[in-house]
């Protein structure tokens, strides 16, 4: 099975089943396609529209299928390996939880569109900049807090185990850190155990290994090494 990722500094798409897939101990090869631009010209778009029309990561490849989409990918895995718990045990709590996943991946355009994932980056300048020029920003971090408190209860994640849910909002942890939001207390804990888990603790050490400056994905620095842009 092989899984075809971006660049782990920025793809938060990639991170998703990525660190799924190891936390939950899921064996694949990992097809590394570096961004170069998003352009149909770009060897990134080339490489990935040979693949499938719609030329992004995260792509799996299994059994001769080929599945586009991190949600999608995500809905493969919990069918192929009933054993491994991608979603919670519990139906209630299952239900919960793909419903907290599809959110996420439908919305929160906002948060995605001023603070792209960005391992390694501190930005907490910008961030305060954004929180009082958008008010959208402010409006989806209450959003974020409401939907998930119901599930801050004594428990590690969100429905106990490390499971496809906190896959999906791994990224929003993170760059939480970058743009030092303010969230909650409860909040912030729960960012400090996601971004601990071992998978994700993983790819963000990977991540900053790659060492790549990419100008098209950083709206905020002029260079690794920059600040506040
Ligand atoms: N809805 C897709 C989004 C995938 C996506 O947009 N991935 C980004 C990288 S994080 C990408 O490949 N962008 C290339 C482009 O926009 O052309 C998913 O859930 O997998």
């Amino acid at each position: 099975m092989k899984l075809y990722i971006g660049n782990k500094t920025y793809s938060s798409w990639s991170m998703r089943p990525w660190v799924l897939m190891r936390a939950l101990a899921i064996d694949f090869d990992e097809v590394w396609v570096p961004f170069d631009g998003f352009t149909p010209d770009a060897e990134f778009k080339k490489t990935m529209a040979a693949i499938h029309p719609l030329a992004t990561v995260p792509v799996l490849e299994a059994e001769g299928v080929i599945i586009a989409d991190s949600l999608a990918i995500i809905e493969y895995l919990a069918e192929a390996y009933p054993e491994k718990q991608v979603w919670p045990q519990n139906a209630q709590d299952r239900n919960i939880a793909r419903q907290l996943t599809a959110i996420m991946h439908s919305g929160f355009q906002a948060i995605r569109g001023h603070c792209p994932m960005n391992i390694g980056a501190e930005l907490p300048d910008v961030g305060a900049r954004l929180m009082k020029d958008h008010p959208a920003l402010k409006a989806e971090l209450d959003l974020l807090e409401a939907i998930l408190k119901p599930q801050f209860k004594d428990q590690d994640f969100l429905f106990g185990e490390f499971s496809a849910v906190d896959a999906f909002y791994a990224p929003v942890m993170s760059r939480i850190k970058t743009y030092n939001l303010t969230v909650s207390a409860e909040m912030a804990s729960y960012q400090k155990r996601v971004l601990s888990h071992p998978a994700v603790a993983d790819w963000c050490k990977k991540a900053l290994a790659e060492n790549i400056f990419l100008d098209f994905e950083e709206p905020y620095r002029q260079n690794i090494n920059g600040n506040d842009g």
